[in-house]
């Protein structure tokens, strides 16, 4: 026992368990069948409008023209894509076509951020034959060049006084706007027991918050808010579009008063405190750019200096962590673990969240627990290296 201790101590602390790497699969072969998912050469990157090709055909018959197969025509199909990683993310499911080609088939996708995502199609033959079909695909980052990026939606911030003072009460108003069609989208699907996450930032990401706004029938979506200063901040909108799977959408947002009162440099800090809830943040492996990695927060009792493990669920999970590279406009998806082995640990004041870091430089990590009747919000900042 001992033994293995100081192995698992000598092997595990000083290079740590890989970053993980999403598996893929993009051929399956389903009764006489097989369907190839045309993943492009250069990849799928995060944040566009894809039409991803699949092809269908019968192993049996020769297709005389085209080196290979007989394409299956005339398939009507349905695809979902999810998130293995992110169990509470909400489903997209994206329209199907048929190409000219037969056997050609294109789900009209998007991707809104990288990292593995299963495509589940469920393919009805002419014949009357039904079959389910799984691929896995791992998704890049979004690509930089501002216009290959196209997210189909829009945050607009619509209402409330033109100019907006720093102290005073204010009603936020927002749309998220189709860019389609430029009306305000109605329907939105729930993601960890919410239709809208609202994140607000100040521009040097020291002051934050995050609310539930309430919607009206136009679409119309409101909040009181009370910004604490004068100057820039980032307003982010975490929300999933009936059906069109989970985005987070950002505007900026001006307001006028005094300068910030608190300290505007991202210096570096794995440790925080609020409200008696101390936590500390470490990562169990070294962060890969581009890797998912596991992030984890101890958390204690500051009075006591005893592990805190009687924070509750919030939100449908038990802690929400929420990263922005300094830019202000990347921002991670994280989760909580979802095993049994990370539930044992929250009762001992670890909980540990997986998340993947696109890009190099300084990240703000804001971390909430519901402790003792209040939401606790720990921020964090920690720098990831080429
Ligand atoms: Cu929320």
């Amino acid at each position: 026992m001992i033994v293995q201790l100081i192995l698992a101590i000598l092997f595990v602390r000083p290079f740590g368990p890989p970053a993980k790497a999403e598996p893929t699969l993009t051929k399956v072969r389903f009764d006489r069948y097989e369907a190839t998912l045309r993943v492009p050469d250069e990849g799928i990157f995060a944040g566009e409008e894809i039409d991803v090709e699949f092809r269908v055909v019968d192993t049996t018959q020769k297709d005389p023209v085209e080196d290979g197969f007989k394409g299956v025509g005339g398939i009507e199909a349905t695809a979902k894509i999810t998130m293995p990683s992110m169990q509470g993310m909400p489903a997209a499911l994206p329209k199907v076509h048929r190409e000219g080609v037969p056997g050609d088939y294109g789900i009209e996708a998007y991707f809104p951020h990288g990292g593995g995502y299963q495509i589940d199609l469920d393919l009805r033959f002419p014949s009357g034959e039904r079959h389910p079909v799984q691929f896995l695909v791992d998704v890049r980052d979004e690509r930089k060049t501002p216009s290959t990026r196209r997210e189909p939606y829009l945050l607009k911030i619509t209402g409330g006084p033109k100019n907006v003072l720093a102290k005073a009460l204010i009603p936020l108003q927002m749309q998220i706007v189709d860019r389609k069609t430029g009306l305000p989208t109605t329907s939105f699907d729930t993601a960890h027991e919410k239709k809208f996450h609202l994140l607000i930032a100040s521009k040097d990401l020291n002051w934050f918050l995050h609310e539930h706004p309430t919607m009206d029938a136009g679409g119309n979506w409101s909040v009181p808010v009370r910004f604490p200063a004068g100057g820039e901040y980032w307003v982010y909108a975490d929300v999933a579009p009936s059906g069109r799977g989970s985005r987070v959408l950002i505007a900026k947002y001006k307001v006028s008063g005094p300068k910030p009162t608190w300290d505007t440099r991202l210096l570096r800090s794995t440790k925080a405190a609020d409200g008696g809830l101390r936590g500390e943040l470490s990562t169990l492996e070294p962060i890969v750019i581009g890797m998912r990695a596991t992030l984890q927060v101890k958390l204690f009792d500051a009075k006591t200096g005893k592990p805190a493990g009687d924070t509750v669920p919030w939100l449908g999970a038990a802690g929400h962590i929420m990263i922005f590279h300094r830019d202000g406009q990347t921002v991670v998806h994280s989760h909580p673990a979802e095993d049994k082995e990370s539930a044992a640990l929250v009762k001992r004041g670890i909980v540990r969240f997986s998340g993947r870091f696109p890009r190099p430089g300084r990240y703000k990590v804001y971390a909430q627990f519901d402790w003792r009747g209040k939401v606790r919000t720990l921020g964090f900042t920690i720098e990831v290296k080429e």
